[in-house]
C-alpha cells in the first residue's frame, strides 16, 4: 500500500477511472477518491466510459464522459475497482499517456497492470480498501466521502448479506455511519427502487429461464435490444444474473447477454463452486462468487453450450 500512497501524495492532478459498465462500488470509490484529492489540495477528474445507468444518478454526476482527443494535464492515473486494463476500454489511450499510474482493487484476478498496485482480494469492496487507505494516509474523511464509501461497500455486499462481508467490513461500515448521512436512503436507492419497466423486462427474461444439473445451474439469456421494448437504454437494463441467483437450489447462476460488441457472460455462485475459474476459461475474471467474461461466439446457443459445460465441470470439482 505504501507505494500507492507515495504516488498519490506526489501527484498534482489525477485522472480517476472506474471500470467500464460502472457499478456503485466503482462510482462511489471514484467520487470518494476525487473528493479526497481535492481536500488534499490536488486536482482530480473522474472519467467514465459512457452513459451511466440512470438509477445510479443519486451517487453523483461530477464526472466527464471520456471521448477520443480529450485534453488533459494529469500526472497520475488512478484505476479503481478495475481488474484488468481491458476494463478501461477506450480510456486505455489516456492511461498510456499519463506518466504514473496506480491500481487499487479487490478482484483477486487483478493483473497488477499499473506502476503501483494495491489489490486485496479479501476486501468486500474497493470502497472498503479506500477507507483503509485514507486512514493509513492520515487523511480525515468528511460526510460526503463517508456516504460515497458506504454506497460502494453496501452495493458490493448486497446490503451486507454476501459472504464477502467480514468483521472488518462491518467495522469500517460502522465507522462510516458515524458521519450521520441517510444510510437507509442509500440502501433503498440501491436495492428497492426498481422501475416498473425493469420489473416487466425481468418477468419476460424469467419466462425463458433454463435449468441444468438438476437445477443446480440456472441460466437466463437476453439480447440487450430487449431494453427497447421496455423503453430502457441498454445501460439501464437490470442485472439479470440476479434472476437465477435468487432462486432456491441455484448453485451457479448464469446470464448470457448479446450486446452490440459481443456476448457478455455473468456468473454468480451461491455455494462452493468457484465461478472466477469458469470466467477465466473464457478470458474473463472476477471473484470466487461473482465473475464475468466476454465470449467470442456467434450465437447465444453456442455460448450456452460452452458455458454450461464449464459450469458442470466447476460443480464436479467440488463433489
Ligand atoms: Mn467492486
Amino acid at each position: 500500500m505504501q507505494a500507492v500512497i507515495e504516488k498519490i501524495k506526489a501527484a498534482k492532478s489525477a485522472a480517476v477511472f472506474p471500470h467500464i459498465n460502472e457499478d456503485p462500488d466503482a462510482l462511489g470509490s471514484c467520487f470518494a477518491f476525487c473528493k479526497m484529492m481535492r481536500k488534499m489540495g490536488k486536482e482530480a477528474t473522474m472519467y467514465v466510459s459512457g452513459k451511466i445507468e440512470s438509477r445510479l444518478a443519486f451517487i453523483g454526476s461530477d464526472y466527464v464522459i471520456y471521448h477520443d482527443g480529450i485534453e488533459h494535464n494529469h500526472d497520475l492515473c488512478v484505476c479503481l475497482d478495475c481488474g484488468d486494463i481491458e476494463r478501461l476500454s477506450e480510456r486505455k489511450k489516456m492511461f498510456d499517456q499519463i506518466q504514473n499510474s496506480v491500481n487499487i482493487d479487490h478482484h483477486m484476478t487483478n493483473t497488477d497492470f499499473a506502476d503501483a498496485n494495491y489489490v486485496d482480494g479479501s476486501a468486500a469492496a474497493t470502497g472498503q480498501i479506500l477507507s483503509e487507505l485514507f486512514d493509513k494516509m492520515g487523511e480525515a474523511i468528511d460526510r460526503d466521502i463517508a456516504k460515497d464509501l458506504y454506497t460502494a461497500i453496501c452495493s458490493d455486499t448486497g446490503c451486507f448479506k454476501y459472504s464477502n462481508v467480514s468483521p472488518k467490513t462491518m467495522r469500517i461500515a460502522a465507522d462510516l455511519l458515524e458521519y450521520d448521512f441517510d444510510h437507509a436512503e442509500v440502501a433503498r436507492l440501491l436495492f428497492d427502487s426498481e422501475s416498473i419497466n425493469a420489473v416487466k423486462l425481468k418477468a419476460e427474461v424469467t419466462e425463458g429461464l433454463r435449468e441444468y444439473a438438476g437445477g443446480r445451474i440456472k441460466l437466463v439469456l437476453a439480447d440487450e435490444k430487449i431494453g427497447e421494448k421496455y423503453g430502457m437504454s441498454k445501460e439501464d437494463i437490470p442485472n439479470l444474473v440476479e434472476i437465477p441467483r435468487r432462486i432456491a437450489g441455484t448453485e451457479i447462476a448464469v446470464c448470457i447477454k448479446r450486446m452490440d460488441d459481443g456476448v457478455r457472460l455473468n456468473l454468480r455462485s451461491n455455494g462452493e463452486a468457484d465461478v472466477s475459474k469458469v470466467a477465466q476459461k473464457f478470458g474473463g475474471g472476477g471473484h470466487v462468487k461473482a465473475a464475468g467474461a466476454t465470449l467470442h461466439v456467434d450465437t447465444l446457443d453456442e455460448a450456452e453450450k460452452v458455458v454450461i459445460e464449464e459450469c458442470i465441470k466447476a460443480l464436479e470439482e467440488i463433489k
